[in-house]
């Protein structure tokens, strides 16, 4: 068969198609607040997208620049992100998660010439503030004083003018990890968007009009940005936001109040879920199809969900790379402890070391090609070179596939771990362990815990004569990286395994790794 196709027109604003899409229906409500209640319409998203949009125009911010926006998932986010786009500003959606190092790292390299920032979030701007010479404004949302998301929109005209965008400009960007811990700003362009809602929202997930849904990811992940953006406005459903952290205390709040028909999660979060002792009745929830990615999903997580609440869940693995999933378990078809088979319009293949094609059973690296695959990485030609190999894109991911076309992770090509299905790069959390006096060195691999799930895990070489809490070392890593980042556990140990020319052999770690 023929694979789908989505033709995209050459004049294009992907923000000005999701609105489009929605023009008939303004009084259908598109956001909910979970923690306030207040709702935004299609009609105000598309009136504030456009005041948005202006209001950059009046401050002079020209098309092309990049602005970007560190908020929590609020009503303010879609206006933000797609008014930037209205206007052909790129906004940047980054990870509120980071530190004060990483933000600075990000606006520099990005030369953002705004900031959108939520207002819990400035104590860690704070210490940037007059320090990085191509950030000319910072404006917060959350507030109404002048300098705020709530004052620009207000201060925007409303007419509805279009920047004129062409499909294959660059739209918007979103930071990927790097294995060095340096993340890698990843371009993507205004066709990406509804790609990816056609392929796999409609197609796999078979989103519609009537679906509320609900994402546990956030919106600055590419897989939140689908769940909670780029889907449900290629339909005209609703969407529930929720700023706060998603513990399930206030997940199941989400799901008893507004009953969404499609949760996204992922696998750590539904262990947490099923483990919680306050949990819901099925019979108290609407759900009809939920998703998991970031992680592969262990087979019983999903067996034990589907028995608790009836509803299956779409195991899919997609990355910030490729915008979303690009393999995933279909409706009907799921077979758990796999990731399903590849989404109509994306190809794949596994690729042994020695560049040939892998057969039924043999393990190699996924590589995809399809239509959502980022342009570059922004100021680093060697890993776009790398990456992004012509039509295929590298996912670094290891993977078999059997002979019913079903395939199933086999871990990661390089050292990087998956925790809750972020990356951390294990040379990041071993430097910041190395900051510690009483560390001569360290060595941080992933271990799977009680639920299968991964979690960093450090062996640690204490100088001579020094001592060191694991309690302590945890807390040193917890206030200097992003909090999911710490190792769940520390084994001292005497030396770690190396090789002739001094570098750490993880493998050998792994090989004989417990939690
Ligand atoms: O991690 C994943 O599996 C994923 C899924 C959708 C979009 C982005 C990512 C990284």
């Amino acid at each position: 068969t023929t694979p789908p196709r989505v033709e995209i027109p050459r004049d294009y604003n992907a923000a000005h198609d999701l609105l489009a899409r929605n023009a008939a229906r303004p009084d259908k409500v598109a956001y909910v607040d979970a923690a306030t209640g207040a709702q935004l319409t299609y009609g105000e998203l598309a009136e504030q997208a456009h005041r948005f949009a202006n209001a950059l125009r009046q401050r002079g911010i020209a098309p092309e620049t990049r602005v970007m926006i560190a908020m929590l998932d609020t009503l303010e986010w879609p206006v933000v992100f797609l008014g930037s786009i209205l206007a052909g500003v790129v906004p940047i959606a980054a990870n509120t998660l980071l530190t004060t190092r990483d933000f600075d790292f990000m606006l520099r390299d990005s030369r953002a010439q705004v900031l959108f920032v939520s207002k819990p979030l400035l104590p860690t701007f704070e210490p940037l503030i007059g320090k990085i010479s191509t950030l000319e404004h910072m404006v917060i949302a959350g507030e109404t004083g002048e300098h705020s998301v709530a004052h620009m929109i207000a201060s925007g005209k409303p007419d509805a003018q279009v920047a004129g965008t062409c499909s294959d400009d660059a739209c918007f960007w979103l930071y990927s990890s790097g294995s060095t811990g340096t993340p890698k700003g990843t371009v993507h362009l205004h066709s990406h968007l509804v790609q990816t809602a056609e392929l796999y929202g409609r197609a796999i997930l078979g989103i519609r009009e009537n679906d509320v849904v609900y994402s546990a990811a956030k919106l600055f992940f590419a897989y939140g940005l689908g769940n909670a953006l780029t889907f449900p406005m290629s339909v005209g459903a609703t969407t529930v936001l929720l700023a706060a952290r998603p513990t399930p205390a206030e997940v199941f709040g989400v799901l008893r109040k507004f009953q969404p028909t499609i949760f996204c999660g992922v696998p750590t979060l539904y262990a947490a879920l099923l483990a919680d002792a306050e949990r819901p009745k099925r019979s108290e929830l609407k759900m009809r199809v939920c998703t998991s990615a970031g992680e592969a999903l262990p087979a019983d997580i999903g067996e034990r969900w589907t028995r608790e609440y009836g509803v299956e869940i779409l195991d899919g693995i997609g990355s910030t790379e490729m915008l979303h999933i690009f393999l995933s378990n279909r409706p009907g078809k799921v077979r758990y402890g796999t990731t399903g088979q590849p989404v109509p319009g994306y190809e794949l293949r596994i690729v042994g070391d020695d560049g040939r094609e892998c057969g039924p059973g043999e393990i190699g690296e996924l590589q995809i090609s399809g239509p959502s695959a980022a342009l570059m990485y922004w100021n680093n030609r060697a890993k776009t070179k790398s990456t992004f190999a012509g039509e295929w894109t590298r996912s670094g991911d290891k993977y078999t596939c059997d002979a019913d076309g079903y395939y199933t992770y086999g871990g990661r090509s390089d050292d990087m771990l998956k925790v809750g299905g972020i990356y951390v790069s294990p040379f990041e959390v071993e430097a910041c362990l190395a900051t510690h006096d009483a560390i001569l060195e360290a060595a941080v691999i992933g271990v799977a815990d009680q639920d299968g799930l991964v979690k960093p895990k450090a062996y640690v070489v204490l100088k001579q004569g020094r001592q060191a809490s694991a309690e302590d070392l945890q807390s040193h890593v917890k206030s200097r990286l992003a909090p999911y980042k710490y190792p769940r556990w520390i084994a001292f140990v005497p030396e770690l395994p190396k090789t002739a020319t001094g570098k750490i052999q993880r493998f050998k770690l792994r090989a004989q790794a417990h939690a």
